[in-house]
């Protein structure tokens, strides 16, 4: 039954714009005229919006938001993004099946999803919370031409995608505080978790992890992170359709890779200073030897810091913990 019902959703969708005739659906599915009646019945329980002609036949007008691969391919215009999309319900980590994949030769452009992941991944084996149906958790593989240290700058370049997504399609004024956050109101909604498979002169992968806040209430930011995190649906008061925010996600990201791959970075520095949190104000530094007071001046191209101290020498930092907030901010 439940493959009849995919193979349904997939001819109607493969056939997007026109009407696919009921004998041609049940030739196809090997199942009466009658039958296909009853499947767009329960299909548009199921929350699609089905339109059937008498002498034309059936399509399919709008999906329900619900994440699968196939609401996901709908109306996606893509050229290589979400060619194929792995969706799925509950896993440790979107991160981990896209290097299994990549590594069995999965193309450019796979996209990993799921709606909820129980053991979701920070940066330096921090936790991600990435609660069910609450956000966008996603996987990106790529395969770019280019060498292992200009890899960072896929994850200042994914910070200016979702921060455009986010100021496009959102009322938020979203901010990106570096290297990887998405900031609303000085509350973290997202962040970019990087990975990178390389020779030392070839990158042979990069797996690009999103992880967004969209439709939690305060009640439902665990307790270690709620007075620093947020979501769309707590600064705007209002329930987002993840399913079109993932479209625009996957349609940005195409157009500013390959823009990124013609033109190279400097369009990346620009836009991203262009939403830069705490660009030309101060900031304090703390590494393991050393704590500063320094102005951050913006980013250079191979993604570091760049801070000017108050003896007026100019740094470039790699890591380092920053203070960012001054009291009575956060
Ligand atoms: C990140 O790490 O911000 C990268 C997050 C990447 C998550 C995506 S989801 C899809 C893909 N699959 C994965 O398994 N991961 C990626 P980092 O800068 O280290 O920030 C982690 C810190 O953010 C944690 O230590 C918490 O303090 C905080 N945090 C955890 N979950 C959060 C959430 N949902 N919203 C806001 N802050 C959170």
């Amino acid at each position: 039954m439940e493959s009849t019902r995919n193979k349904l959703i997939e001819l109607l969708a493969n056939n997007q714009d026109d009407y696919i005739s009921g004998q041609v659906l049940s030739d196809k599915l090997k199942i009466s005229r009658s039958g296909i009646w009853k499947h767009m019945k329960e299909l548009e329980k199921d929350g699609y919006t089905i339109e059937g002609k008498s002498k034309k036949g059936y399509r399919i007008l709008d999906y329900p938001d619900k994440l699968s691969e196939n609401t996901l391919q709908w109306g996606l215009n893509t050229k290589w993004i979400g060619k194929t999309i792995i969706h799925k319900q509950s896993i440790p980590s979107t991160q981990i099946i896209a290097h299994q994949v990549a590594l069995e030769g999965a193309s450019h452009g796979t996209v990993v999803i799921a709606d909820e992941q129980t053991m979701g991944k920070g940066r330096m084996n921090r936790h991600w919370h990435s609660g069910k149906g609450k956000g966008i958790w996603l996987s990106i593989l790529v395969r770019p031409d280019i060498l292992p240290y200009q890899a960072p700058q896929l994850t200042l370049l994914t910070a200016t995608v979702l921060a455009d997504v986010l100021r496009t399609c959102t009322t938020v004024a979203p901010l990106i505080k570096w290297p990887n956050d998405i900031l609303i109101n000085n509350k973290k909604t997202a962040g970019i978790l990087t990975e990178m498979q390389a020779e030392q002169d070839r990158i042979q992968y990069v797996v690009i992890g999103i992880g967004l806040n969209v439709n939690q209430t305060k009640s439902d930011m665990p307790e270690d992170i709620g007075h620093r995190a947020t979501s769309l649906q707590m600064e705007t008061n209002k329930h987002w359709q993840l399913r079109e925010l993932v479209q625009n996600i996957l349609t940005t990201f195409e157009n500013t890779y390959d823009s990124y791959m013609e033109n190279g970075f400097p369009e990346i520095k620009d836009k991203w200073e262009s939403f830069g949190f705490k660009i030309g104000e101060s900031i304090s530094i703390k590494t393991m030897r050393d704590k500063w007071d320094a102005t951050f001046l913006g980013i250079a191209a191979d993604g570091a810091l760049l801070t000017k101290a108050t003896d007026g020498t100019t740094k470039k930092l790699y890591s380092a913990e920053i203070d960012w907030f001054k009291e009575g901010e956060n």
